[in-house]
């Protein structure tokens, strides 16, 4: 462990002067490249105590009174591509220190996570930036890692250094938000320890779902904003629990001659009988909607995204791209055999794939474990779920355990239609408010917004939305588009999620008034909206997009700018305006083709 003085953080003066000096614990998230499971989370809270103090789920708003703790968790990720064969069939991957998924990210609530990122992306290179999803950013909103937003891309070979405070507590994820990176391996997890609200016994940690797709995610992106229309929509090849999954390779296309090996492997979990686990459900893939159980076990749902809700009882959990949700699970006290753990790919206007079915295997025992894939029956709730049915759970069931209720009669109100269709060149593209996204990775919003510039007449393609200093701002978000649900994301909040419904909202009803359920992702229906409500109390640039790769490629976006005079008064890092620096230099002498949005 080395001690460090506050002077040498790279946001010099700013947001932490309560501590003088900050212990550093260097971390290393260790698991064997191929092996499953995937990484034993240490039970809560990590060695230094109860470091949050009194604060619990009951007596702190967390928006309003974070902690810090002065630790500082520092990892070293270097990101490259190599070709790896998670399920079988040998591909090309974007990999963080060697390893699909990137390493799991492993803190208490108010340390600072300062993550040193060394783009060593070849063959080609690509610039590279990390979003950190759901985390507020309310000291550093720089630190977003959004390019063209909050920042310059990382240029090739460079090096960028994020330092900011886990401001909210639960479990989330990480990932590239260039181009569509993150559908080319580009995620990990992110545990952030704080109170409890509901006891457990075992925290099994992350389990991420993803879709997975074999072809290079580039080319995939040249599809979907292609003038091809039978090539908009691609099928994802896989489904993934923890990075792992069998694949028939049998089934590829005919003349496809990339090395594949059948039996993989799937991921396995040990339970024990009578006791709680808490299990960390992530949906990081690109486009697949999931639906998750476990034969003969119950869960009780307990957070979505980093908002711990009052418990429910379920035997099947909907995650949208980009949503978390804990639930816990007791161990039978009389278990048979092994069960079946399966998250599947929802299809019909949800989501498209070849091979939709993810398989792990819960033990209670090695004999049982050792007899092999299990037998058990899937719930019938499951079997019925799985078409159709991208819905959320109904926001009457997800109440939020620390109740806020928002302004009834905010000062913004705005409908935001998306819609979907071909530019003049032909391209397919997606737009919200007539028009569709495109980034300047040279010219990061939150940077010029800072030097007092918020008005960009010339640059309608970047979508800015500004709110001026209003306290709250309420959007109808209306999907025009075709019969497709997307899972909307908004960066720098937890968000109200006011109602959601098909066609179009009566204007007036709120679900639970005094205590809306509140989440940083909510599914948006097929031909339906969306009524969301956030505090302004962030001022930044914050993206708000669909969390499809695909959509978000083809500019499903806007930037939402919040407060731009409290923008202009934040003491932002030299380390900024020097990635752009970095940034420029390496596109003085190199061309970047950004066929898509950027993001
Ligand atoms: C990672 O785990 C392996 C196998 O358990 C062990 O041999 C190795 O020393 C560990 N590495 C670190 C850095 O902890
Ligand atoms: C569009 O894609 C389909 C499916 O791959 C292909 O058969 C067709 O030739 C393509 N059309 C054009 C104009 O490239
Ligand atoms: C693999 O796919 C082939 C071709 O579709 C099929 O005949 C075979 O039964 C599959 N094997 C398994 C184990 O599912
Ligand atoms: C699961 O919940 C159902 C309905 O509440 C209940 O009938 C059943 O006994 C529960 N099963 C287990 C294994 O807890
Ligand atoms: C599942 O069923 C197959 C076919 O009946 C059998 O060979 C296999 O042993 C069973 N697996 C377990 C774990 O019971
Ligand atoms: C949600 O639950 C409420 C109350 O149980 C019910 O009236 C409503 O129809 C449900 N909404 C949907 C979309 O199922
Ligand atoms: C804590 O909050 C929960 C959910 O709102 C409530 O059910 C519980 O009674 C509260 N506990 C205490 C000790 O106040
Ligand atoms: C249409 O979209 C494509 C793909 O994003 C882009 O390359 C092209 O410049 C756009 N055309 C026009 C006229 O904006
Ligand atoms: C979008 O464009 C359509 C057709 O050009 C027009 O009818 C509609 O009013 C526009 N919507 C907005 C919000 O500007
Ligand atoms: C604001 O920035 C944009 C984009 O760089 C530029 O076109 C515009 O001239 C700037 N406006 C002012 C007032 O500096
Ligand atoms: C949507 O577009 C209309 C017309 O271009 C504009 O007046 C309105 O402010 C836009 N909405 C938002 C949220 O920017
Ligand atoms: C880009 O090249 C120009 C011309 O050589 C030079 O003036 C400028 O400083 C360079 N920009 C960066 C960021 O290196
Ligand atoms: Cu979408």
């Amino acid at each position: 462990m080395k001690i460090r003085s506050l002077a040498a953080l790279p946001w010099g003066t700013l947001a932490v002067a309560s501590f003088q000096w900050a212990k550093v614990v260097h971390c290393q998230a260790n698991y064997s490249e191929l092996s499953v499971p995937f990484l034993q989370t240490t039970n809560p809270p990590l060695p230094q105590g109860f470091p949050w103090g009194p604060r619990t789920a009951n007596n702190t708003n967390p928006y309003t009174d974070s902690p810090v703790t002065g630790v500082i968790r520092a990892y070293d990720f270097t990101i490259s591509r190599a070709q790896k064969a998670p399920d079988g069939y040998l591909k090309d991957v974007l990999l963080v220190n060697g390893q699909f998924p990137a390493p799991l990210i492993e803190v208490n609530w108010g340390d600072t996570i300062q993550v040193t990122v060394h783009n060593e992306i070849e063959g080609p290179g690509e610039g590279v930036a990390l979003h950190w999803h759901g985390i507020l950013q309310k000291t550093s909103q720089w630190f977003d890692g959004v390019p063209g937003t909050s920042q310059c891309p990382i240029p090739p070979g460079g090096t960028f250094t994020y330092s900011f405070i886990a401001d909210l507590y639960g479990t989330t994820w990480y990932h590239s938000h260039y181009s569509a990176q993150y559908a080319g391996g580009l995620i990990g997890p992110l545990i952030v320890h704080g109170p409890e609200t509901v006891r457990y016994d075992i925290d099994k940690g992350p389990i991420i779902l993803s879709d997975y797709y074999h072809r290079p995610y580039l080319s995939i992106v040249e599809d979907v904003v292609g003038k091809n229309v039978s090539l908009i929509a691609p099928l994802s090849d896989n489904n993934m629990i923890n990075g792992r999954n069998n694949f028939n390779c049998s089934t590829v296309t005919p003349g496809d001659t990339t090395p594949c090996k059948n039996n993989a492997g799937i991921p396995n979990f040990n339970f024990t009988p009578g006791k709680v686990h808490r299990l960390r459900l992530i949906n990081a893939g690109a486009e697949g909607v999931q639906k998750f159980t476990v034969d003969g076990h119950n869960m009780t749902v307990i957070a979505n995204d980093f908002v711990p809700i009052i418990p429910y009882e379920t035997q099947v959990v909907t995650l949208g791209i980009g949503q978390r949700t804990d639930v816990l699970i007791t161990g039978l006290q009389n278990p048979t055999g092994s069960y079946l753990m399966r998250s599947t790919i929802a299809r019909g206007g949800c989501s498209l794939s070849n091979q939709p079915d993810a398989t792990a295997i819960v033990y209670y025992n090695y004999a049982a474990l050792s007899k092999g894939t299990p037998n058990t029956t899937a719930w019938p709730a499951f079997l019925n779920s799985v078409q159709n049915q991208c819905a959320n759970d109904n926001l009457t069931l997800t109440q939020p355990w620390f109740p806020i209720a928002p302004d009834l009669a905010p000062p913004t109100t705005e409908t935001i239609d998306i819609t979907f269709g071909q530019n003049s060149s032909g391209n397919f593209e997606w737009l919200m408010n007539n028009s569709t996204f495109r980034a300047d990775y040279n010219a990061p919003l939150l940077l010029l917004a800072n030097t007092g510039n918020d008005s960009f007449p010339l640059h309608p393609e970047w979508n800015v939305h500004n709110f001026g200093s209003n306290s709250s701002v309420r959007l109808v978000i209306q999907n025009n588009g075709p019969p497709i649900a997307h899972p909307i994301h908004l960066h720098g909040h937890n968000y109200f999620v006011l109602n959601v419904g098909t066609g179009t909202w009566d204007g007036k009803t709120i679900i639970r008034q005094n205590n809306p359920q509140r989440r940083d992702v909510q599914m948006l229906p097929a031909g339906g909206f969306i009524v969301i409500q956030f505090e302004q109390d962030n001022p930044g640039a914050w993206p708000l997009h669909c969390h499809i790769a695909w959509h978000v490629s083809g500019g499903l976006y806007i930037n939402v700018l919040e407060r731009p005079a409290d923008i202009a008064k934040l003491q932002i890092p030299s380390i900024m305006a020097q990635s752009c620096r970095d940034w420029g230099a390496f596109t003085n002498t190199t061309v970047v083709d950004q066929i898509d949005s950027g993001l």
